[in-house]
């Protein structure tokens, strides 16, 4: 390849480093079932930081239609539950973070809490809704939601610490796990 042309592709891919953002959501913030801010707009090569500040919660792909659901895809987005250790933060342990790297701006990402009655709490977001999909009929169908036979218990496995690999999961990108246990 020409000099010129590879200079080119080395300033386009430091563009798109220097652009990329990370948004972060905290989880379960001051004991509470939120994620905050419950909705996120990121553009492709963004970076979702998770960050769980307290309790036991988790980060699990969902529908539009059935939010406290699973997706049924093999590659969806599960986190596993993880539990903040508050004498490990007390002791300067960063707090267990899961990232996510957006692949596809266009695709929403729905998202809940799969800890029994989280979700229909309302522990739920979504990145990059669209149209009329909105975060608020989507949080509004899992307030009422009142079974928790709609958990999926394939999302109770704890995340393995050695989990940082890098795979594609529908709209997303896992990029690492960090739990700091
Ligand atoms: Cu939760």
């Amino acid at each position: 390849m020409h000099a010129a042309s590879l200079l080119f592709v080395y300033l386009l891919a430091l563009f798109s480093t220097v652009f990329a953002v990370t948004h972060t959501v905290v989880v379960g913030g001051n004991g509470t079932l939120t994620f905050s801010p419950s909705q996120v707009f990121a553009n492709e090569g963004d970076v979702i930081a998770y960050e769980f500040q307290s309790g036991t919660h988790s980060v699990v792909q969902s529908t539009f239609d059935n939010p406290c659901t699973a997706a049924p895809a093999a590659n969806a987005v599960n986190s596993g539950l993880v539990t903040v250790d508050q004498a490990l933060i007390d002791s300067g342990v960063r707090y267990p973070t899961y990232r996510l790297g957006v692949i596809n701006a266009s695709e929403p990402l729905w998202i809940m809490c799969s800890v029994p009655d989280h979700c229909m709490k309302g522990m739920v977001m979504v990145v990059n809704p669209s149209g009329n999909k909105t975060f608020d009929s989507f949080k509004t169908t899992a307030l009422g939601l009142n079974t928790t036979a709609l958990f999926d218990s394939s999302a109770t496995a704890l995340v393995p610490q050695s989990s940082l690999g890098k795979m594609l999961v529908g709209a997303m990108a896992v990029l690492a796990v960090s739990l700091a246990l």
